[in-house]
Formats: structure tokens, sequence, C-alpha cells
């Protein structure tokens, strides 16, 4: 693995890095998802309620994704600077790449940052990269490929197919297989299920009959992916099925990055040793893909999906089945993390408001008028939850609100218990019982006495008695924290006095 270093983050005091999300176990062919380590990246504060538009760059191994990836990190550290590109004798870092006919990547990494990037209408969007596993290496099988290329393609919003030289017929037939779980969801939703497509053809040699670029990739491209009638049906098959699982698909042509970038053993990715066309062209592609404007936010359905709403979807996108893991059908997928999203958001404005009344060090609140804060809370989160717009009906939804009625009435007893903790009296409540007991026993007594009960004045000495020693026995207990059980039953019996006092 090489070494990372981003002057910016650095000095924030933190070294970002690529964070393995999706680990294909080479025994068994299964798939795990790190949980915890792509919630710590989507849940980070200042990106997690953000909009998420996710870059992929997904295609055969050995062929340069990585490579990319890390002049599009290059890009967003540096932009405003016109050397975004790096100096001349600079190391590639970033995505590990590497030389060599070995894999090197192995499936799904994302850039630790995330980067928040404000739009020309002020709306703020938070950016994901994304590294996959190349396919077709000698370890994987056609499963494993499709899988890590479905995988990707699900979760994000622009997946880059990454292609050497031409785009041949199998690699059409390769993009079908892939998004075959696409046409699972076809029957179901009417939208088209993915979004942004584009063909990253590298090494290309033929400038003379298609420019480097986006207008020539895209003449090159409508003209492979034209249908026409005397074709054979599996050409138009093929055809069809890719126009109609994306909503938008673009092709640019890459020129050759020169002998040195492609066999050179020593080459750390120095722009000294890169073909200065291939540099040229980097300059076009890399600005326009993440152009502020040009970042398509993530949707499921028809919805903008959020950091968090993203991480809900990998989860339920990814289930450990049996046969590891196999994506779920699109639809209940989405679903699910629309659901699990509205859940997530509705908890958090309901424990962000209860927060500012009576969370942390705030003061004491009067039990009523907490509780009415709660209940009116509470409504406005179910209100919020019920408002978020859903799929998969009215009785999945149903499932959902009944599960946030119940974490929100956790919640509320967590944040009551709180509050009264905080109350002085009724830390104080227990021996002060005790106190006053004692002082009645005691007058009692004397009283007694005095009209000449004697044996009944010794029971209430007795009882005097009793009463001081649980006093003592509580302070000892609330001083060490030990037999807390006894502590409760004293605590109860003071209340239970209380009570009938009341
Ligand atoms: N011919 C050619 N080689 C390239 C290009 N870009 C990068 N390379 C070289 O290709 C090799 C592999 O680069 P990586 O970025 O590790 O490739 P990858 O597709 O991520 O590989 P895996 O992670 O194994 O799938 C390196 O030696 C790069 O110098 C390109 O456009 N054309
Ligand atoms: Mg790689």
């Amino acid at each position: 693995m090489m070494m990372w270093l981003f002057p910016q983050a650095a000095a924030m005091g933190s070294q970002p890095g690529p964070v393995q999300i999706v680990t294909v176990c080479k025994e068994d062919h299964s798939f795990t998802l790190d949980e915890e380590a792509l919630a710590r990246v989507l849940l980070a504060a200042g990106v997690r309620d953000k909009h998420v538009v996710v870059l992929s760059v997904a295609g055969a191994f050995r062929k340069g994704k990585s490579f990319l990836l890390d002049f599009m990190l290059r890009y967003m550290y540096r932009k405003g600077d016109e050397k975004w590109l790096g100096h001349d004798d600079e190391p590639l870092t970033g995505f590990s790449w590497r030389g060599g006919s070995e894999p090197e990547t192995t499936g799904i990494q994302i850039w630790s940052e995330v980067f928040p990037i404000q739009k020309s209408d002020g709306s703020e969007v938070a950016v994901v990269l994304m590294d996959t596993q190349g396919a077709f290496d000698n370890q994987s099988t056609v499963k494993d490929c499709a899988t890590i290329f479905a995988l990707s393609t699900m979760t994000s919003s622009v997946q880059i197919y990454n292609l050497s030289q031409n785009i041949q017929e199998d690699d059409l037939q390769q993009l079908q297989l892939f998004t075959e779980y696409g046409r699972l969801a076809l029957d179901e939703i009417f939208l088209k299920p993915f979004q942004s497509l584009m063909f990253l053809i590298r090494d290309w040699s033929f400038p003379y009959e298609y420019t480097y670029g986006f207008k020539g990739g895209n003449e090159f491209l409508d003209k492979r992916l034209q249908v026409k009638e005397a074709q054979h049906e599996e050409l138009q098959t093929v055809r069809e099925h890719i126009h109609s699982c994306f909503t938008n698909i673009s092709c640019f042509l890459l020129p050759h990055p020169g002998l040195k970038v492609a066999t050179s053993p020593t080459f750390e990715g120095q722009l000294s040793a890169v073909a200065p066309e291939f540099k040229e062209q980097l300059k076009i592609l890399i600005p326009n893909l993440l152009h502020p404007d040009n970042l398509a936010e993530k949707e499921i359905n028809g919805n903008k999906v959020t950091c968090r709403g993203l991480l809900e979807y990998f989860k339920v996108t990814i289930y450990q089945g049996e046969d590891l893991p196999q994506p779920k059908s699109m639809l209940m997928a989405t679903a699910e993390a629309n659901n699990l999203a509205a859940v997530a958001a509705s908890k958090d404005q309901y424990y962000r408001n209860m927060e500012k009344m009576c969370g942390g060090d705030l003061p004491y609140v009067s039990p009523e008028s907490l509780e009415e804060k709660h209940q009116f809370y509470f409504k406005e989160a179910l209100y919020s939850f019920s408002s978020t717009k859903k799929m998969g009906g009215q009785e999945f939804c149903d499932r959902y609100q009944e599960q946030l009625e119940k974490e929100l009435e956790e919640m509320w007893e967590s944040f009551s218990k709180h509050n009264e903790s905080k109350n002085l009296f009724s830390a104080f409540r227990t021996p002060a019982v005790l106190f006053v007991l004692v002082c009645l026993l005691y007058v009692l007594s004397g009283v007694l006495l005095f009209v000449g009960l004697s044996t009944l004045a010794l029971v209430c000495d007795c009882v005097l008695g009793l009463v001081m020693m649980s006093m003592l026995t509580w302070t000892f207990i609330r001083y060490s924290g030990r037999y807390r059980d006894v502590g409760g039953a004293i605590d109860q019996a003071a209340g239970a006095v209380l009570e009938q006092v009341r």
C-alpha cells in the first residue's frame, strides 16, 4: 500500500485514505459490508444530511481505474489552483494503484473524506469517490464481478465504465449481464433504475476517426449503440437493455498516457513521464466530471438521497444471506432504504429538539412542561415521517412508523429519567423524609413518656433507632456505590411514606 498525505487534511490533523467498505472473501466468494467504516465516512458531521453524489469507476482489472481516481482527488483537493494536475516530479497518491499484471484493488473502496460542494443555485451536495475491484481477474468468478459492478452501479449516481482501446461487443454484453439486476426493477418501477453511465475509453488510437474528448466520444458511442433493423436480435436486445437502464449515457475518448506510464516498473505517477495529450484531456475530463453543476445527486426512484440515506441503502442492498450477498430486488431495497432513512431523520429531529429542552447540563424542567414538549415534538417527528415521500405502500410504511413510535418512546423515557435525576429534591428526598421521621418520632416518644405511656414510647424509640440506622445505611450506600439493591429498597420505602402523607 502506498502512503497518502494531503497537506490540507494533514494540517487539520487527519490523514485521509481509501476505506474498504465491501470485502470479498477469496475462499468462499462471499461479500461483507463494513457498516462501521461506511458510517464513519457517511455520517461525518457537516455532510450527513446533504444530498449525495457518488462517482464510481468500474471495469476490467489493470486498466488504470485507481490511477484516474487519484487525479480526481488532486482536483478535489487543489481546486482553484491552475496547476491542480500536479508538479512534474510529484508521485501520484490516493487510492492504491501500481503497475504489473496482478490485480490491486479488491472489493469496493471509497475515499475517507466526503467533499462538500456548492452548486451554482446555492444548494450543497456531498461527493463520494468510489473505486472498485477490476473485473475478470484470475481470482474472481463472473458472479463476483457482476456483483461488484451491480453494487457500485446501484449505489452510485455516476458510473464510469472504464474500457481499453475500443467498445467491443463483449463489453456491452458484460454491461448487460452486470446490469441485469436493474431489469428486476424495471417490471416494478417505471423510472430507469440507474442514473449516469459514462464509457471512458482509454488508449484511444483513432483520433483521426473520432477526436479525443466528449465530442468524438459521443459520436462514436451513438454509432456503437445504434439499433438497426438489419442487426441480429441479440445485438438489438443488448442495446435496448442499456438504453432502458440508464437515464444518461455518454462517452469520453482518452489518449494513451505514454509508454512509461504503461510499462515502466519505476514509474510513480510523475507527470513528466505522462504524454502531453493525455494530460491535456485529463484537464478537460476531470473538471467536467466534477463541475458542481454536472454532479448528479443520487436518486432512488426519483427521490434525492442524503449521505445518511445512502448508508441505509447500502445496508439493505447487501444483505448477508446464505449465498452472500445478493443485491435484493431493487424495489424492496429502495422501499426499505427510504423508510429507514425517514425513521432515522425523524428520530434525529426529535432528539435534537428534546436535547435543546433538557439535554446535557441544562437545568431541571418541570415534568409537566417537559411532557407537553415531548407530546409536541413526538407528533412533529411522526408528521415529518409521514410527510416524507416513501415507497412500499401504506402497510409497509406503517411497520416503520410503529418502529419509529417505539424508538421515540424509548428516547422519551431516557430523557425523562435524565431530567428527573437533575431534580435536587429527588436527590435528597430519602434523607429528608428519614430526617423528618426521626424528628417526629423523637417528639412523639417525648410526649408519650410525658403522659405516662412508657411502653409506647419505647416502641417509638425502637422505630426511631431503625430509621436512623436506615439513614446511615443509605448514606454509606450512596457514598460507596455498593449494595445498591438495599439502597433502592430504602428509597422505595421513603417514597411510599411520602405518598401516604400526600
Ligand atoms: N495503457 C494505459 N495504462 C495506464 C493508463 N492509466 C494508468 N495506466 C497504468 O495501468 C497500470 C494499472 O493502474 P491501476 O490504476 O492500478 O489500474 P486498476 O484498473 O485500478 O487495476 P486493478 O485495481 O487491479 O483493477 C499502472 O501501471 C498505470 O500506470 C492508461 O490510460 N493507459
Ligand atoms: Mg485499482
